[in-house]
């Protein structure tokens, strides 16, 4: 089944939050956000800003009928700063005026005079200094201590990646306007509809049934609406409330990219202990994390970094430590993959220096080390099934890795100024949110007298197809055909205390609600079938191709006709559907437990060209073979994969945040900031849907969760240049470091004397 948003999307006709029409008397609000990354407030003079005019008013943290506060785990984040400031783009007023133009001009006139106090960038430093977000957590699996001494080999290495931005098309924004008796309604652009509630009404000082929060879609989130929607919406709230008019707030591409906070840089340092015949023996990860000014949701992803720190590797000793390090930046959230993909950047670094050191391949160790069944994580729960062995052994056969090998030598003995290199990157991703009780979402379904049918649930749409799968699943169990089913907004006052859209599972969880909701109108319109045909309680009834079928033979009573003489009997044609996760637990006082629902695990295999005479780089391919379960909606699915990968890709590749010394971004526009285009996707993405086994009680139709865990394939990029930056200077031992930019590329490439004179004499001679 086809992307339902489809024909809306390409005719433009989708409509996301700036799109909504403008209700007369719309004011516009814009933030004045902090210069200055960490110091004290000694004046703040709004009121030339409060006479531009066209201004209506100017808010500070003085306004806010109720809490000062954004921070969703941790209350460490208020909503306009008071006494200090803690990062380059902190909001500290709020312009409402009656056009944007005016309110963005306005802004320039709030005088603000701060005191400035050193600020910190580097996670290291704040660890130094004490300044945490929460206490270091350890997991422990085994005894690192005693195993060094039995491991043959013993490495020791740092490994760093930068931060990414999450680059939505459609940039954070909401519009909010007044209903009676001082309750609001927000259309926020949110991947968590609760969150933006619940922190209005404490910001707003009123009961959450006073906040409405409505959700048609997103022009993608990736994380970066998860929490960091919140302010935005909060802010049109507050100034809707105040003014008693409709205020709107959408940022541009610079502000956005100021203000908010992005996927959080991790320095790790790693220790890593392996036998002669390449097992890992021992590993030791102590992980620094950027939180950046606040804590937002980096003590869950810093988590999720543990839960990650193997990979898809079982290790049977294993230490890792996590920092989450208080710095002078925007607070950085939630980004696809949620501290994982940071965690498997380290082991695989850690492999690929002990790989260069026993001069091996980095797949030799790798796949010798890969999970299986029985193979226990340093947090407790088992692998439970083979299928990181599997995937691995499906893409060497499938795509046949010798070939593959002997494509790149070929290449390699032939060029001297180009060279390929190739990776593996198997990935494993545990599938629920640690936290155990946001595994829950309900789903409201009415069936219509007829016979359409409307849906609400906790899912909220944002390109990745959600909406598709809740109308495949309905379908299914109503026995309709899809064109009957309409999704409904994502909306508060229907389906109430949701989780974000986020970890991967608002597909399964939601689509588990829809089932459930589904099945219990089933039963209800089966009932009303025996009772209008006069059966007998004991025959077989089903609902399928719109018919009622009795014992295996397609009847005349059609949906529509059921459905009517059900309301005509008064029967209950509504069902709100609930489902939790059974199974899952975790101790935090131990750090063991079962906290996922499965994994998800693949292999992918990259090749890279590198030009060494510029540094830059072109892929070949990348080719997977992906554990889908049972893949409930290939097109949607792959296309998940494929924007994983790319996304993945351009992290450990291009996209580089820089921060100076005093805490500004210095990449603060798409002339500085490059992703992924055309040019810099691989030419060629295969991907085979390795069909696994998976719990029908964990996931919807079998169907694994695909949101996330193709973004880690995108890790072996960084693996693929780093191999073909040897081919061409073995001696090359570039850091751990990504993004590998084209900069970084061409410095490893001509690292030492020996390289750069070989080359040049080369190129002297004229010899290609
Ligand atoms: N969000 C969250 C997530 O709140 N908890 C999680 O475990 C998670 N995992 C992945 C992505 N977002
Ligand atoms: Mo996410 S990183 O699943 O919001």
């Amino acid at each position: 089944m086809k992307n339902i948003d489809s024909n809306t999307h390409v005719r433009g006709e989708s409509i996301y939050v700036d799109d909504i029409p403008v209700r007369q008397g719309t004011l516009y609000a814009c933030a004045y956000d902090s210069k200055i990354a960490h110091g004290t407030i000694t004046k703040l003079d709004v009121s030339a800003a409060e006479q531009f005019p066209g201004v209506v008013r100017v808010l500070t943290y003085k306004d806010i009928p109720g809490i000062n506060e954004i921070g969703g785990i941790i209350k460490d984040e208020p909503l306009l700063a008071e006494k200090e400031v803690h990062f380059q783009g902190m909001p500290i007023a709020l312009v409402l005026a009656e056009t944007d133009e005016i309110a963005r001009e306005a802004v320039h006139l709030v005088k603000v005079e701060i005191e400035e106090h050193h600020p910190i960038v580097d996670p290291r430093e704040a660890h130094e200094k004490g300044q945490l977000i929460i206490p270091t957590r350890t997991f422990k699996l085994g005894e690192t201590e005693n195993a060094w001494s039995k491991c043959d080999h013993v490495l020791e290495g740092t490994a760093e990646t930068a931060g990414q931005e999450h680059l939505y098309i459609e940039t954070q924004g909401a519009y909010a306007y007044p209903t009676e008796n001082g309750s609001i309604r927000i259309s926020s652009s949110t991947q968590g509809p609760t969150s933006v509630q619940k922190t209005a009404a404490w910001v707003l000082g009123v009961p959450m049934h006073k906040i409405e929060v409505d959700v048609t879609r997103l022009g993608g989130g990736f994380g970066g609406k998860e929490d960091q929607a919140t302010a935005w919406g909060v802010f049109t709230a507050l100034g809707a409330y105040l003014t008693k008019k409709p205020v709107k707030y959408v940022l541009d591409r610079m502000e956005d990219m100021r203000m908010t906070g992005k996927r959080n840089p991790y320095v790790s340092d790693f220790k890593i202990g392996i036998s002669k015949d390449y097992k890992i023996l021992a590993y030791e990860a102590t992980y620094f994390q950027n939180a950046g000014a606040a804590a937002d949701l980096s003590p869950a992803i810093m988590e999720r970094t543990l839960f990650h720190s193997t990979n898809s590797y079982f290790v049977p000793n294993v230490t890792a430590t996590a920092h989450s390090c208080r710095t002078n930046i925007p607070p950085n959230t939630a980004f696809r993959g949620f501290g994982g993909p940071q965690a498997m950047f380290v082991i695989e670094a850690a492999i690929a220096k002990a790989a260069e050191e026993l001069g091996v391949a980095p797949s030799v160790i790798q796949k010798a080390n890969l999970l299986q069944k029985e193979d226990e994580f340093p947090y407790g729960q088992l692998a439970g099934g083979n299928e990181a062995v599997d995937s691995w052994v499906r893409a060497e056969n499938l795509y046949n890795i010798e070939q593959l090998r002997k494509e790149v030598t070929d290449f390699n003995s032939k060029n001297k100024l180009f060279k390929k290199g190739l990776a593996f990157m198997p990935i494993c991703f545990g599938i629920s949110f640690t936290k155990t009780d946001m595994n829950q979402a309900r789903a409201l379904v009415h069936i219509y007298q007829d016979g359409s049918v409307g849906i609400s649930t906790a899912a909220v749409e944002m390109g990745q197809g959600v909406n598709t799968k809740m109308v495949q699943v309905a379908a299914h169990f109503l026995g309709i055909s899809p064109s009957r089913i309409k999704i409904e907004s994502t909306n508060t006052t229907r389906v109430a205390n949701t989780s974000p859209s986020a970890a991967s599972a608002t597909a399964d969880l939601n689509g588990k609600a829809v089932s459930i909701a589904c099945n219990a109108l089933v039963k209800r319109l089966k009932s009303s079938a025996i009772k209008k045909l006069g059966l007998s309680a004991s025959c077989s009834i089903e609902l399928k191709e719109e018919l009622v079928v009795i014992d295996g033979k397609k009847s005349d009573l059609g949906w529509e006709e059921l459905v009517m003489s059900a309301f005509l009997d008064r029967v209950a044609l509504t069902e709100n559907g609930h489902y939790s996760t059974p199974t899952i637990h975790f101790d935090k006082a131990k750090e063991k437990g079962h906290p996922f629902a499965y994994h998800v695990f693949g292999t992918a295999i990259t090749c890279v060209t590198v030009d060494c005479l510029r540094g830059r780089y072109e892929f070949d391919y990348v080719k997977v073979a992906h554990d889908y379960g049972s893949s409930m909606n290939e097109i949607v699915d792959r296309g998940q994969t494929e924007g994983g990968i790319v996304q993945g890709i351009g992290w450990m590749t291009l996209e580089e945040l820089m921060y100076n010394k005093q805490g500004r971004l210095m990449s603060n526009a798409l002339s500085t900031y490059k992703i992924p285009d055309i040019y810099s996707v691989p030419k060629e993405l295969e991907i085979d849907f390795l069909n696994t086994n998976n719990s029908d009680n964990m996931a919807i139709f079998k169907s694994k969760a695909v949101g996330e865990p193709p973004l880690m394939y995108g890790i072996g990029a960084y693996f693929a240049i780093r191999d073909a930056v040897r081919a061409f200077n073995p001696s090359a031992n570039p850091p751990y470091y990504a993004p590998f930019t084209p900069e970084k590329v061409l410095m490893a490439l001509y690292e030492g004397q020996t390289a750069t004179s070989r080359v040049l004499k080369d190129v002297a001679v004229g010899r290609k």
